[in-house]
């Protein structure tokens, strides 16, 4: 499906747009029933943004790589396209996305379906600019910075004004396909995107792909600023005891894209059920549908391969029941390490990592 048209200045646009869930700074969501190609048009991507978008000029900005390393290294966005690039295909889920099906509701922005897309991303691997920085043995995190800055607004507040600064630990820093990116499918990054450059860090939530990145710090301590511990947290369970983590690695999901909520669908004709399913590390190997509230299930098809951290489409073609009334679809998908999604959300991750299957009601009824 290619809805693309041509506007006057030549640029491809989608007609569809997104939905606004904040409108300063900017909170857009994709429409999920417009589901399409395997890549997300940039134009149709989510924006996920704490603060306003800084503008950043791309002739003076530069990236600084320091902390616990040998040698500070200084970039300018032009020495970063000068670079060998690496392009890689990664889906990027807020951790919030899905919020809106949670009952009692959670605080944040209410997230439906869309706040997850697809993309190709091309960059400089962030392991080439930390080896040629040299890093020191006990760096244990590489703490990236944006330059765009406010004050939050979920409680706890800092004291003060803030940047939008996340850790990753050193082994996944050190992977290939973490970029500093400057390209998403295969144009410059847009302003909302994180332009000039940002972080792409392929199976974690989207959270730790920071944008418009300034600073690259290697840290020998584990980070412990507002967006790694107050937000973005979690209870984890050490012997009995509830400690707080931060989020990482993505959980294995699926959606269905279509039909839509509350569709009203005729009775015994074709129906294809469409949608997409990823995770963070491992692969998805199988996709179940169920058209009775998960009473019982059947296997859909998968219209991608396996492509570590990029989603795969799926479709089941069903048949809609005679019997006219109100019918729960779900998703389920498995991965390789023969993990499932849970039957509901886990309370200990808050208003984040909506995992389990979500709910799509639709109405067979005769037109
Ligand atoms: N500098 C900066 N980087 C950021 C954010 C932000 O507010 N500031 N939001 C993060 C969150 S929560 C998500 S889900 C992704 C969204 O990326 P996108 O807006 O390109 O879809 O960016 C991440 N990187
Ligand atoms: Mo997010």
């Amino acid at each position: 499906m290619d809805t693309r048209t041509e506007n006057w200045s030549g640029t491809a646009v989608h007609p569809v747009g997104l939905i606004i869930r904040q409108k300063d700074p900017n909170n857009l969501e994709m429409p999920f029933d417009q589901l399409g190609d395997f890549i997300t048009p940039a134009e149709l991507f989510y924006i996920r943004s704490h603060f306003p978008t800084p503008e950043l000029d791309p002739v003076t900005h530069r990236l600084s790589i320091g902390g616990a390393v040998q040698r500070e290294l200084g970039l300018s966005y032009a020495d970063i396209r000068a670079m060998p690039s690496r392009t890689c295909v990664a889906t990027l889920e807020c951790a919030g996305n899905g919020r809106v099906f949670l009952v009692p509701p959670a605080p944040g922005a209410q997230w439906e379906l869309g706040a997850v897309g697809n993309a190709e991303w091309t960059g400089v691997p962030l392991s080439v600019l930390l080896e040629s920085a040299g890093l020191a043995d006990d760096v244990c995190e590489i703490v990236l910075e944006g330059a765009d800055r406010g004050i939050p607004k979920e409680e706890p507040k800092p004291p003060g004004p803030i940047s939008y600064v996340r850790s990753i630990p050193r082994t996944k820093a050190m992977e290939s396909n973490v970029l500093i990116a400057y390209q998403m499918n295969g144009r410059d990054l847009t302003p909302d995107h994180g332009y000039p450059l940002r972080a792409i860090v392929p199976g974690h939530y989207g959270m730790a792909s920071v944008k418009w990145l300034t600073n690259v710090v290697a840290t020998t301590q584990p980070f412990q600023g507002y967006w790694q511990t107050s937000d973005y947290g979690y209870w984890d369970d050490s012997e009995g005891t509830p400690v707080r983590r931060p989020l990482a690695e993505m959980k294995l999901k699926s959606q269905i894209a279509r039909p839509r909520v509350y569709e009203r669908l005729e009775p015994d004709r074709p129906c294809t059920i469409f949608g997409a399913a990823w995770a963070g590390d491992t692969d998805v190997t199988e996709i179940w549908i169920s058209l009775d509230g998960g009473v019982s299930w059947v296997q859909g098809n998968f219209l991608d391969p396996i492509c570590r951290h990029a989603w795969r489409r799926w479709k089941y073609d069903w048949i809609t029941p005679a019997q006219p009334g109100r019918y729960t679809l779900l998703a389920r998908a498995t991965g390789a390490d023969q993990c499932t999604q849970p039957d509901g959300h886990n309370p200990n991750f808050g208003s984040y990592v909506i995992d389990h299957p979500l709910p799509i009601e639709v109405f067979v009824a005769a037109p």
